[in-house]
């Protein structure tokens, strides 16, 4: 029987996967190369997600849909009585998004147990794979495990989807969220391989990763009436322009979130404009602003001040503006002792580590708060993401993946 130190990944079947996978949601006549859009609830996340739950079925994996549209693959372990290790990732895309965010750790995960079935291997624990419903645009599925999904989340709508709606079209069940809670302290640990989606790591040219923390997210929305017009006969003086309004609101994101020195990110990437026509003054325009920062405190106060210039914008445009919190996702910190186990892990494998600070968002973040939470980075290369040019090497993949395995099978034995 081999020696677990040196089992490896099956580099070239997780690569299969990964560009089996790319077919959902690839733009029509297009190649890997033109990435995805699999948008949450959308046909290509249905069909994707079918794809995944045979993967996990043919891995032997206990697989089904908890309420909260999650896909959850259970392996079960050696010691009945001991809590489950977690890891996994997501499978949903931006629009024109790449093809390895959050889907190289879904892969990866199944991968691994792959791996532990050819070898016979049983874990003290048990295991568990974890694809999470609609990551990108609210966390839904892994905020629902926490139970913090709230009436205001599953009301928003995805691509015109409303939450709601899209659980029950992806398996969940809305009205039974509480099925898909966990309780605090209930599993052994959680761990998430994903790309860096940042230029941190091939600056570095180092290839893993540790991930010590994930900032916080504060997301809002952004609702203004103005009053739709001719775009012909209503002079500059007259006009109560929605649009005009957005735009000295996205002017004012940057100037307030640059107005000091610091890692913080402000953002505008939404916008609908009504009517959106060549010849009408935009009587409506609803936008998102989303703001990053790994101190609460300094993101609290940035979103105060953005408000603040919000009610100047309206009086100056003579709009009415509605600037309402929709989200707020907590930083969150990696375990220190799970740091550790992977950098033991990598280091075993003969890769360099670092550790960095996650600037993108992370079902990790809600998983943090039922149990110790670790990262695993992969170089990005260019630092691109969110983009179909988002890429990262085979090689790299299979060390993230050969790092999870490796964590894995070492926080078994160490807890
Ligand atoms: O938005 C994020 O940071 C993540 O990619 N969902
Ligand atoms: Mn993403
Ligand atoms: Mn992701």
């Amino acid at each position: 029987m081999i020696e677990w130190s040196e089992l490896r990944v099956n580099a070239s079947r997780l690569q299969r996967c990964l560009e089996e996978l790319s077919v959902f949601g690839r733009p029509v006549g297009g190649t890997f190369a033109d990435g995805i859009t699999r948008v949450a609830f959308s046909e290509a996340d249905l069909a994707s997600r079918r794809y995944v739950i045979e993967l996990m079925r043919a891995a032997r994996l206990d697989t089904w849909i908890d309420a909260a549209g999650n896909i959850i693959g259970h392996r079960k372990g050696r010691d009945t009585a001991s809590k489950p290790i977690v890891f996994g990732s997501h499978i949903d895309s931006v629009p024109c998004g790449g093809n390895f965010d959050g889907q190289l750790g879904c892969m990866a995960s199944i991968e691994l147990i792959r791996i532990l079935n050819e070898h016979d291997i049983w874990t003290h624990h048990p295991l568990e794979v974890a694809v999470w419903s609609n990551e990108e645009d609210g966390m839904t599925g892994s905020r629902a495990v926490l139970g913090e999904l709230s009436r205001k989340a599953l009301d928003h709508t995805v691509n015109g989807v409303r939450v709601a709606d899209g659980l029950r079209r992806i398996g969940g069940d809305p009205d039974r969220l509480n099925e898909a809670c966990r309780a605090r302290g209930s599993i052994e640990s959680y761990l998430e391989l994903h790309i860096e989606q940042g230029s941190v790591l091939e600056s570095a040219r180092v290839s893993i990763g540790v991930v010590d923390g994930i900032v916080s997210i504060d997301a809002y929305e952004v609702d203004i009436h103005g009053f739709q017009n001719h775009a012909g006969t209503t002079s500059m003086r007259e006009r109560r322009n929605a649009l005009l309004a957005a735009a000295k609101i996205i002017q004012a994101v940057e100037t307030e979130v640059t107005r000091f020195p610091g890692p913080q990110v402000g953002t505008v990437g939404h916008l609908d404009v009504f009517p959106n026509a060549r010849n009408v003054v935009p009587g409506w325009v609803k936008h998102s602003v989303e703001l990053r920062e790994l101190s609460e405190d300094t993101l609290h106060r940035m979103g105060e001040a953005i408000r603040l210039r919000v009610q100047e914008i309206a009086t100056e445009t003579r709009t009415e503006i509605a600037f309402s919190q929709i989200e707020h996702n907590a930083p969150a910190l990696a375990a220190p002792d799970i740091q550790q186990h992977i950098e033991a892990a990598a280091s075993g494998l003969g890769l360099q580590t670092m550790r960095l600070t996650s600037g993108a968002g992370h079902d990790a973040q809600m998983l943090s708060k039922l149990g110790p939470m670790g990262m695993i980075f992969v170089p990005s290369v260019d630092g691109i993401s969110h983009s179909p040019k988002e890429l990262s090497t085979w090689n790299d993949c299979s060390n993230g993946a050969n790092v999870l395995l490796h964590t894995v099978l070492r926080l078994d034995r160490a807890r």
